[in-house]
């Protein structure tokens, strides 16, 4: 395929932004070539600026559930723009999307509108720990949360239990609150929790990790969870940014029938415009500026476009039939990309949730991110080339997911797996 354009057009970013991109993964490091610049897309596909198709899988890392440039949404933005883009000022459609949005997850009692899901995550966090009057947090190993400095943290070494820094400018003073403990081990974060009685102000998780590759949680992680904050007064915090009207309507709340004490939100409420949220129980929310003394704003906090596109999005994916669409497409795809590895004796592992799935270049299983790391990323990147140059443009890490819209058709799913058996041979 000629990519002339994006080469040259990277040439010319590399200039002007940090790497070329405006968010790290976007610069295919972990593939070791130059990145697509992209023109456009509409429903399941991609084009980038050389005129080259792809099947996206990417779907700007979970937004675009309904497809690219749906139709309802595009019709949203062209009714509201006209009336302004922002006014600094309370809208009617920000209550519409709260309102939507607590419907959908009923322990949301109140909710904030924020720009990203970082800003909705270090909400969130500030309001557990104003709530609970305590400093620490805790989080898992290869879940990620944004760039908020208090979650650019990793596993101190050895038996050491306060985290430290994994990126510059972050202070070890403020890395040392957060403890980190492996997904999925219910008895680390017992231990941790003994170990810091009352220190503890919040456990943040991704219900379903999505920021290793895709793997859901074992079976009683979550209530465990969920009761070892119940007993400890600890805020349990679930960031669905991902998850959240990913794997069902109600996220993974609904999947798993567990509430959180406090939600994170992003990506599908926006329809693709910048959005982020957070929220729960009332008698939380209330310590938040100008009811209560955890301040938090934002400029462009409930935009009247990205509120709009919200509330099209969510019109869009509120009927059942949504998910079980959504579901028969996952497993579908799946299943063959296992089936076609079998035949080629390519030793993979694929976890996949409703409208989510991740390829792992290892055995398996994967259940964490030790499970994860065992992956061979070297030919996770000969395997992207191989997809790309067949029209399938998927997530550049071994450790995203690839998200499946409603727009994929049965013919894009085969055609996905067509190339699966050719780039299985030839990696
Ligand atoms: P944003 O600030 O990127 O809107 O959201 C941060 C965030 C929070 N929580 C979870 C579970 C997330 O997955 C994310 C962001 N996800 C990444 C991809 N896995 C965004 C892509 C990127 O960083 O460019």
């Amino acid at each position: 395929m000629n990519r002339k354009r994006s080469i040259a057009l990277y040439r010319r970013a590399l200039q002007l932004i940090p790497g070329g991109v405006n968010s790290p993964v976007r610069a295919f490091k972990a593939i070791g070539i130059p990145p697509l610049f992209i023109d456009r897309a509409k429903g399941s596909k991609i084009w980038d600026v050389d005129g080259n198709a792809y099947i996206d899988y990417v779907g700007s890392w979970g937004p675009m559930i309904m497809g690219h440039a749906h139709p309802k949404i595009l019709t949203a933005l062209k009714k509201t723009a006209p009336k302004g883009t922002s006014f600094g000022a309370p809208t009617s459609l920000e209550i519409e999307l709260a309102n939507e949005v607590r419907k959908a997850f009923p322990s949301m009692e109140m909710v904030r509108m924020v720009s990203s899901g970082t800003e909705a995550v270090m909400s969130a966090i500030r309001v557990a720990r104003g709530y609970t009057g305590r400093d620490k947090i805790l989080k898992f190993e290869g879940c990620y949360h944004g760039h908020g400095d208090s979650l650019l943290v990793k596993a101190g070494s050895g038996a050491a239990t306060f985290g430290i820094p994994n990126s510059f400018g972050v202070p070890e003073d403020l890395a040392r609150h957060t403890l980190t403990a492996p997904y999925n081990d219910l008895e680390r974060v017992r231990i941790l929790a003994n170990q810091f009685p009352e220190q503890i102000a919040c456990i943040i998780v991704e219900p379903i990790a999505g920021n290793m590759g895709a793997i859901p949680p074992g079976k009683g992680f979550l209530e465990g969870l969920r009761r070892i904050c119940d007993e400890r007064g600890i805020v349990l915090l679930f960031d669905e940014v991902i998850t959240g009207f990913r794997v069902a309507y109600g996220g993974a709340q609904e999947l798993y029938g567990i509430q959180a004490d406090l939600t994170c939100l992003g990506k599908i409420i926006g329809g693709g415009l910048p959005v982020g949220a957070y929220g729960g129980m009332e008698k939380m929310m209330e310590k938040v500026a100008p009811v209560g003394g955890v301040y938090q704003a934002g400029t462009l906090s409930g935009n009247p476009m990205a509120m709009a596109a919200g509330i099209a999005t969510l019109e869009i994916l509120k009927t059942k039939k949504v998910y079980k669409d959504l579901e028969k497409k996952t497993v579908y795809l799946a299943e063959r990309i296992c089936e076609s590895a079998d035949e080629r004796s390519v030793p993979v592992a694929v976890n996949q949730v409703t409208g989510m799935l991740t390829l792992f270049f290892t055995e398996g299983p994967v259940r964490d991110y030790a499970t994860a790391k065992k992956s061979d990323t070297k030919r996770f990147a000969r395997f992207f080339i191989e997809m790309m140059e067949q029209g399938i443009y998927l997530p550049p890490s071994q450790f995203e997911a690839w998200f499946i819209s409603l727009a994929h058709t049965q013919k894009d799913l085969d055609k996905t797996i067509e190339a699966c058996n050719t780039a299985f041979k030839k990696i």
